[in-house]
């Protein structure tokens, strides 16, 4: 017994990799009314220069831009009003939680995400004094097409190796975007399934997206609804899981040119629906989307009806 316990010391103090976390237990668990209380909705201006207004928590609830059943969180985008073109931006909701953790897994069923033109949803974390506490986008895509972008933002001295053991295609390797380097794009991971963003994902029900960071690697993971190598423990919302069983990752960001611990801060889990700004809107024309992004948005609020989350659970572990 403690001569066991020893040499488990001694190897943690060797080799602080042997340490990393591979089975954690839930933390928390977000289902239906749980979201209301676990995050603040944020009413504010879209830093990224969408043509959204961001409402409050009873704004969106008395216009049914989120309701809950015990089984289900939705979130969207308003649907209903022609906007004026010197008037606010189309209505919807970016929630943040009110905890914050470090090291831990997130896992994420999904049953339908924002579709549509224009859009731009967003599952990320984000730490504090952007980018110092760093920035992880684990489902990010706009327009329908620029699909299942994994990325990391970071402050300066953290970059990816060029060959990874990933299923995912790396786009950029230098995760630094202190002021505005890099053009903040971040150091991004491609996915690989058809199935991972847009109207293919919610034509096949969604999935689970998760998401694990330790000291040593963060790593991002993507099951389609209906994918045979699903894990049981993801599957049925286990209390305790096990990564290490997992297979081989979406997107993997290893620490061995990047100190994870001292670029990455405790960070809040952030879910938001933008509409144009700065990546959705740039794109716009060469997405194949119809008028330009701000005049589509104003214009047609029935395109808009698509563009919600339908969230079955959100699990954190530690
Ligand atoms: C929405 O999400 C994206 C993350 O990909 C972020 O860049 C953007 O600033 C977010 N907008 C708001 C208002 O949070
Ligand atoms: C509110 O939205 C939910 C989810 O989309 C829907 O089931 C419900 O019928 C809506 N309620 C009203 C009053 O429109
Ligand atoms: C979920 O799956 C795991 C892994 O197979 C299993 O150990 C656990 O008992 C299951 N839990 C429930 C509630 O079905
Ligand atoms: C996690 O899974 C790995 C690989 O199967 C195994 O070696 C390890 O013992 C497991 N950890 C726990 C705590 O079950
Ligand atoms: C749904 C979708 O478009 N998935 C894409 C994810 O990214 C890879 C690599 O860029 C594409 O091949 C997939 O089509």
């Amino acid at each position: 017994m403690f001569g066991s316990r020893s040499l488990a010391l001694a190897l943690a103090l060797a080799s602080p990799s042997l340490t990393m976390a591979a089975s954690y237990s839930v933390s928390d668990t977000f289902i239906g009314s749980s979201f209301l209380s676990g995050f603040d909705f944020e009413a504010i201006s879209d830093p990224t220069h969408g043509r959204v207004q961001y409402v409050s928590q009873s704004a969106a609830q008395s216009a049914n831009l989120t309701s809950t059943t015990s089984t289900s969180f939705v979130m969207r985008v308003e649907s209903k009003t022609v906007l004026s073109a010197s008037g606010a931006g189309r209505k919807s909701v970016r929630i943040q939680s009110k905890k914050q953790w470090t090291t831990h897994v997130a896992i994420i069923d999904v049953r339908h995400m924002p579709q549509g033109c224009g859009t731009w949803p967003a599952f990320w974390e984000v730490g504090a004094n952007w980018p110092f506490g760093g920035e992880l986008d684990i489902i990010e895509g706009v327009n329908d097409l620029t699909p299942n972008l994994s990325s990391l933002h970071t402050s300066s001295g953290c970059t990816m190796p060029a060959s990874r053991s990933m299923k995912g295609t790396a786009v950029f390797n230098d995760c630094n975007v202190e002021n505005g380097a890099n053009s903040n794009q971040g150091c991004g991971v491609h996915g690989v399934s058809s199935r991972d963003f847009g109207p293919p994902f919610n034509s096949a029900g969604g999935g689970w997206f998760a998401a694990e960071r330790t000291n040593s690697a963060i790593r991002v993971f993507f099951w389609s609804r209906q994918d045979t190598t699903v894990p049981a423990e993801v599957k049925n919302g286990s209390s305790t899981i096990n990564t290490s069983n997992w297979g081989s990752p979406t997107a993997l960001f290893p620490s061995t040119s990047c100190d994870i611990a001292s670029h990455f801060g405790p960070h809040n889990i952030v879910i938001n629906t933008s509409l144009c700004g700065d990546w959705a809107g740039n794109q716009y024309a060469s997405s194949g989307c119809p008028s330009t992004c701000v005049d589509y948005v104003n214009n047609n609020p029935a395109a808009f009806a698509n563009a919600y989350w339908d969230i079955a659970a959100l699990r954190v572990y530690t």
